[in-house]
Formats: C-alpha cells, structure tokens, sequence
C-alpha cells in the first residue's frame, strides 16, 4: 500500500510519523528519485501540529546513511560476510535448533529492544516469536527503563497496561518527577511539543513544580524547582502522601466507592514525616508541606514521574505513589489530573472483575528473581549467561537491542555475549552488540515501512490515530521486518527456513480473529469469523491486523455495523491523522483488579516499605552519586552516526558541581577518573551549577570505541559508556528494573602518568 503523493514537478511529498520517540510528531518529506530532499514538521498532523525535532529531521539521514546494514551478514571469526536472505536464514536454523534440541528452549534468550516498541512488526508479531520460541528467558529494555510504572499500575489497577497519562493540556497543577521533557519530549505521555504544552500551562496561569538533582531546561522553565537527592523520591512522595492524611486534605472525590487500602495507606505514611525525610531528599519540611497544600488545593492536579523515577532502587514504590497521590487527591480519572487513553484499536472490553495482576509466576534460574510480564530482569542477564547448569543461556536473539551500551555492568555483559555459542541480531547496524552475532537480519529502513503507534496512542494526551504507508519502496535486497519475524518463528516452530512468512501471517490473524469470538473478556464483531477473513484479505501482514483491530475498536466500522466508524482504509484516506477528542473519564470500564476496586494498598507493594524505611536508617550523603541525561540530538545509543546530529563539542561529559570540582581538583574541560563498585572510566570534566552538589551525571548511549564495529561516524566521536559504572546487582527487587541512577561513584582527576 502506497500513499497517493502530492507531486510537485519530479519531487512528491508525502507524510509520515516519526518513529523515534513517544512524541510521534508527523513529518512532511519531500522526495526526489527515492531519495528525501527535505524534512519538515507536518503542519497540518493533528495532534503535532508542525512540531519536530533534529532527530526527526534526520530521518533521511539515517535512511542514506552507508553504514546502515541493508542485507544479511554472517560472521566467520572476525570476519563479515554478506549473504542471502536464504543463506542467513538456514544459517540461523543450523546455529539455532541444534542448542535448543541439546539444551532445551531455555537455552535460547530474547531480548526486546527499545525500538522494538515503535514498529507495528514487533507490536503485531512478538507474541507469535516468542510462543515459537518457548523460552523462559525473555528480556527486554523495560526492565532499564518502565517496568515499575508496570507492576505499580497492575497492582493498583489490575493491569500493567492501564496506566494513566498527566493531562497536561488541561491541568492547573503539574509536579513532575524524573522527567525531562525539553530533551525527550516525553515518555509515558505522549504530547508532541510537550515543551509548548508545558509553557501553555503557565501561560494559562497554572503552575509547573519540577523535582530533579539537575536544573534541567524543563526545570528552568518552570514555576518552582527542587533539587532532590537522587533515589530518595519515594520518601519525598511519602511525605507528601503523610502531609496530605494530617492536615485532612485526602478527599477521593467521585472515586470514593471505588477505592480500597486508605486506612492501610494512612497507617504506612505514618512514619514518613517531613521531618523524618527533609534530610534525605535535601527538600526541606516547609517546601514539602506547601507542595502537598498545593497540590490538594489546585482545582486541576497531577503528579507525573518518568525515568528518574523509575530506575532507581524504590522504583515501584515511587511509582505507586505517584498514582497514590493522585487518587488521593481526587485527580485520578478527572479532567485535567490523570487519566486513561482510549486507543482506536483497543479491543472493546466488557466492564467486570478481572483476576488482578501477578508476577514470579515463575523465577530466574541463578537468582530467583520472579518473572515480570512474562520477563526476567535485563540485570541478570549475564548471570544467566556466565553461571553453569540446567537451563544455561547459551545462544541470544536481540531486535534492535543494543545491551552492551544500555544495560548494567556493560563490560560484563559484554564478556558474556563473546563467549554464546550463537547469537542473531535483527538490526540495521553493526554495533557495540551486534558485533558479537552470527548472523545480523536487518530490516529496511524505517521510511520503508508503514507506521502506526500501537503503544503510544495508549500513552497519549489526546485520543489520536494516524497510520503512515511506506513513504519510500523497499530496496531490492531489503525485506520487512514482520517478514524476519516470520521467518524466524517458522524456523522455531519447527517449519523450516524455506517457509513462506504468509504462513504465519494467516495464522497470526486467524488465531486473531477466532481470540475475539472466543474469550468472554471483548464484546463480540457482529459478523462471523470467515466474513471478517474475507473482508481483511485487501492488507497483509501488520496492516491487516491493524485493519482488523481498528474495524472492531472502540471507534472502528464493525465490518458494517457502524458505517461512520473507522477502517484502515478510512484512516489511509487521513494522511494527518484524525483526532478522537480529549481524554475522558473511563476507569470503571478498565479496572481488572480482583476486588473490582482501585486497590490503593497492595500487598506486594506494602511489604516492600520495610525495604525503604530500612533506607533511612542506612542513610548516608557522604559519597558522591552519579545521574544520566539525555539530549536532544541522541536517541539512547544510537543516533551517533549521523554527521549533523553529532557535530559541535562533546556531549559526553561529567557534570559537575563548581563546589564539588574545586574540592575534587577537577578542572573544566580536564579528564576525571570516575571508578564504582563494578567498573572505571575516564570522562572530561563539565563545571555547571545545573548539577545538585553531590551528584554528577553522565549521559548513557556512548562509548563507541569497540573493536568490530562498524559505524564510522560514531566511531569518530566515541564517548564513553557510563553503564561500564552501573552495579548489575543493584535493582528495583519488586519490579526487577536496574539501578542506573545514584550509583556512588569516586571521582577523582585523571592523571596521565599513572
Ligand atoms: N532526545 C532524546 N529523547 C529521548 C531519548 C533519548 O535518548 N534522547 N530516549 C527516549 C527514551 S527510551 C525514554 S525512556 C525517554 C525518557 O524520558 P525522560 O524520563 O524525560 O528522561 P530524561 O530526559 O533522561 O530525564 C530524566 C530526568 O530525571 C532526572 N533524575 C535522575 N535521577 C533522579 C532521581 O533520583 N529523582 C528525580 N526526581 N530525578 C532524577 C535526571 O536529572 C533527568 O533530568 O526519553 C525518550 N526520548
Ligand atoms: N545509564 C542509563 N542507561 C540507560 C538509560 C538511562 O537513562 N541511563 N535508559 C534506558 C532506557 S529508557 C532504554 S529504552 C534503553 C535503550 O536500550 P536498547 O533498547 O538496548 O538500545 P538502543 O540504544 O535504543 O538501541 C536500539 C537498537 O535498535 C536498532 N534499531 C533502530 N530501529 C530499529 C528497527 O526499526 N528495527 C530493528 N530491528 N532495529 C532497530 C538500532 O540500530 C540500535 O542498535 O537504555 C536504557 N539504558
Ligand atoms: S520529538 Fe520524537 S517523534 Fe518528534 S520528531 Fe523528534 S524524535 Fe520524532
Ligand atoms: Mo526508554
């Protein structure tokens, strides 16, 4: 399927949503001979309005760029070796289905990129490789990144998939936690232009507090900024939570009759004084009593925490308070505080008590750590790989995963990938992990693929659909991402490498199909399962089950039934999107927890509270902790190897504190030596008062001076890895998430001699 282009000459343009981050701004590509002239925001998209950013902009950059990998390649020694598509398939069925015959389907390890969440393959698709697989050993990146705000929102709303977004666009009070969205433009809120959301917020006379160890862009625009220690915020929130029960403010609103746990609640926020955490979180007692006054008091609240929040050793639990707060304040499932997004294709769910959510329904091999959403910690990885026994990990497949920048204790992780027996990457380049492949699979570009957000239009301010064609063809060589998928879950369902991915493809819509006639959970299509099959045969692969999910959604045509309603067809015909209206209120119709209540007081959640309350006493602000940050022109660790998104000064620097430099010796633009409990790197020194005294940051996705790789630019301007720093064994234990912030650290100056 193609986009009808407006042509201008031998130049078309067409339209296409960026497929980098949460943000899915809409692009305006002009295009010449297959090849993209320009990059424009999309002024008429109907929720980004013209907004984008330099990574945006660089999309046919990335699309030209050499070194991107466009067909197979297999690995003999050091040594790369271009191959067939067919050639690469059969080698991954000879690597592969030998270990797993040996050693079982354990043997065999996934892991999910962060991409992996931007593409319609892998939303579509993963299920269906991972059910052929059959291994225990799933990963993926959310166990570095959101896997808390996943256990929290099960927990507390019978579904880690039900979590609610800040309103931003119509709020009146916004406390932001661990967030930076001037650089990332967001994450579990997905608001293009979020920066301009945020100065709408206070040009309309509401009021923005950020709490961050860094005086960020976002922080500097707004009302009010606290530095916080870093990992201290749940003791900060609890405080609140404790402010909120003393001086009578809790007021449930309309959720009243809907909300269990808030004596237990009170009882556990006993302790957590202002008093009692001041010293701690280095936010003082009167600063945290006015922000809870506030927050109860503002007509229209929310509290949103992201990253900062997330990857630290109370991830959970400050998670679970951010959502505390805002039922307590009467903000959740309201207007202007946190609500729930109602995507178009969203299967239609019959209100009704679910099972409520469980994770360790089975435990990690090494350390017991229990499986969360099916996944095991992304930090005991290489202890899966590296530890002897039963159910070794001795063979990885990763799709558009690069682990060996992103996660913990990289260089151990690292040392384990070289020593697999197989290893196959789904990637477009060869980088610091896919170096240590077999075999590399990559797909065509990304501007040759169609696009929809399937995770993001749930994560979204606004209800919005917008379906992009491919904007370019493929190039000959090239193939689809759903069609590697595909292929690779014949091979490991044992139908071989010669097997058509359309195989699959019927199977994965049918078994589709025939779910949504069988499970008691959806209200049923009004039409029989064979005329749906023969309605759908126009699209193939991810398209057709968007098609089909979209006609049975929420706001879809019912095959009939709703002749208005939407249809792949219908939204082709929209090349800026549609816009489905504002958030509304829906909570009763999405909790699944067993109480059929929002369970304010879980269990599993409460127990951890001895663990933080432990964490006072053990206290101690005497070491030096390191943070990360992002920037505008990275995206995680890629991005590096293109020309105008790494030009100008280095970016990978210490930031440092001018008090805490002086003490320390450093000098601006010097070397410091930054060791941990795991590992030492060397990195130039940056002086800024941005930074908390006490703390310095990093930003991760560098250290692109591996031998093997293959990506010259990046390679150029390497940086350094700062997860080389970050303890593997220090994780968030409910939600299994790492550390990868406050890790204490000795800086010292770098010293040539020695
Ligand atoms: N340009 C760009 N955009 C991106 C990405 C990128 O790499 N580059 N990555 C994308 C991805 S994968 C994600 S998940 C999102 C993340 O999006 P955000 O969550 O907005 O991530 P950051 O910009 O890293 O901001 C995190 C902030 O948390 C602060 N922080 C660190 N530790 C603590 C702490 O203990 N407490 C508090 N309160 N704050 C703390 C940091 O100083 C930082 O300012 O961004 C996405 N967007
Ligand atoms: N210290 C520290 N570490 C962090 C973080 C932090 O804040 N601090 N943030 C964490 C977070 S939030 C995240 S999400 C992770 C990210 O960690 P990962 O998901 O492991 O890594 P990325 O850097 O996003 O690398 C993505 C890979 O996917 C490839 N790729 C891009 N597009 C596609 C595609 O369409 N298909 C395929 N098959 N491949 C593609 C790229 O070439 C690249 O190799 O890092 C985490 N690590
Ligand atoms: S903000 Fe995100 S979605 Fe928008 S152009 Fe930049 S990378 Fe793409
Ligand atoms: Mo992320």
């Amino acid at each position: 399927m193609t986009q009808k282009p407006e042509t201008k000459g031998d130049e078309k343009i067409v339209y296409h949503t960026c497929p980098f981050c949460e943000a899915t701004c809409g692009l305006e590509l002009t295009i010449k001979n297959n090849q993209i002239t320009r990059v424009r925001g999309d002024k008429e998209d109907v929720f980004s309005r013209g907004h984008f950013c330099p990574k945006g902009g660089a999309i046919g950059d990335l699309h030209e760029d050499p070194d991107r990998l466009r067909v197979p390649m297999i690995r003999e020694g050091n040594k790369w070796k271009k191959v067939s598509w067919d050639e690469a398939f059969e080698a991954v069925e000879q690597g592969l289905l030998p270990l797993i015959k040996k050693y079982g389907n354990n043997s065999v390890a996934m892991y999910l990129g962060n991409p992996c969440s931007h593409t319609m393959a892998a939303a579509t698709y993963i299920r269906t490789l991972a059910k052929a697989l059959k291994t225990k050993n799933l990963y993926s990146s959310s166990s570095v990144d959101q896997i808390p705000k996943h256990v929290s929102c099960g927990f507390m709303f019978g579904s880690p998939l039900t979590i609610p977004i800040p309103d931003i666009d119509r709020t009146a009070f916004l406390l932001m936690l661990g967030a930076n969205p001037y650089v990332s433009n967001g994450s579990l809120c997905t608001a293009p232009d979020f920066p301009g959301r945020l100065r709408n917020l206070i040009k309309r006379g509401g009021k923005l507090v950020v709490i961050d160890p860094c005086r960020t862009k976002t922080a500097q625009l707004a009302n009010e900024h606290y530095f916080i220690r870093p990992g201290t915020d749940a003791l900060f929130l609890f405080s609140l939570v404790h402010v909120l029960f003393k001086e009578n403010l809790v007021s449930l609103g309309k959720l009243a009759d809907h909300v269990i746990g808030v004596e237990e609640l009170k009882i556990a926020s006993e302790v957590f004084s202002p008093e009692a955490v001041e010293g701690h979180c280095k936010i003082s007692k009167e600063a945290i009593c006015q922000i809870a006054t506030e927050l109860a008091g503002a007509d229209k609240a929310v509290v949103y925490g992201r990253i900062g929040t997330c990857v630290t050793q109370f991830g959970t639990l400050t998670n679970w308070l951010v959502d505390v707060l805002n039922v307590l304040t009467g903000n959740m499932d309201n207007e202007g505080g946190s609500m729930f997004p109602m995507p178009a294709h969203e299967p239609v769910g019959i209100p009704s008590m679910g099972k409520g959510f469980k994770t360790g329904r089975w435990k990690s091999r090494v350390k017991g750590f229990p499986e969360v959403m099916g996944e095991f910690p992304v930090a005991t990885l290489a202890d899966e790989m590296e530890i002897p026994g039963e159910g070794q990990v001795r063979a990885l497949l990763t799709i558009a995963a690069n682990p060996v920048i992103s996660n913990p204790n990289s260089n151990r992780l690292d040392r384990a990938m070289a020593n697999l027996d197989f290893m196959v990457s789904i990637d477009f380049y060869l980088n610091e992990t896919t170096r240590h492949a077999h075999v590399i699979l990559p797909p065509a570009s990304p501007l040759s693929h169609s696009h929809y957000d399937f995770f993001f239009y749930g994560l979204s301010v606004r209800n919005i659909v917008n379906f992009s064609p491919p904007a370019v063809p493929k190039e000959n060589q090239e193939m689809d991402k759903w069609k590697i998928m595909a292929k690779l879950a014949s091979i490991f369902s044992g139908m071989g490498a010669g097997a058509d991915p359309k195989t699959i493809d019927d199977f994965v819509i049918q078994y589709l199909v025939k779910s949504a006639f069988s499970s008691d959970k959806n209200q049923k299509p009004d039409i029989s399962p064979e005329s749906i099959f023969s309605l759908l045969e126009k699209y193939k692969g991810p398209e057709r089950i968007l098609d089909f999910l979209l006609r049975t959604g929420p706001y879809g045509d019912g095959f009939g039934a709703n002749p208005d309603g939407l249809s792949l067809d219908k939204l082709a015909a929209h090349p800026h999107g549609i816009d489905l209206g504002p958030l509304k209120p829906r909570i009763l119709k999405i909790l699944k927890t067993a109480s059929g209540k929002i369970e304010l007081a879980p269990d599993v959640i409460i127990d951890d509270i001895r663990r933080l309350q432990a964490s006072i006493a053990a206290f101690s602000d005497n070491t030096m902790v390191l943070i990360g940050r992002r920037h505008l022109r990275s995206n995680n660790s890629w991005f590096h190897n293109i020309p105008k998104l790494v030009k100008g000064k280095n970016r990978c620097t210490l930031q440092i504190h001018p008090d805490d430099a002086s003490q320390m010796g450093l000098n601006d633009g010097g070397q410091a030596l930054v060791s941990s409990a795991v590992g030492e790197i060397k990195v130039p020194v940056e002086i800024t008062t941005d930074m908390m005294k006490g703390v310095v940051s990093i930003p991760h996705g560098w250290g692109h001076d591996m031998s093997g790789i293959s990506m010259k630019v990046a390679e150029k301007n390497p940086g350094v890895n700062s997860n080389i720093l970050a303890d593997e064994k220090q994780i968030d234990i409910v939600s299994g998430n790492a550390v990868l912030n406050g890790i204490p650290v000795v800086v010292a100056p770098f010293l040539s001699n020695f």
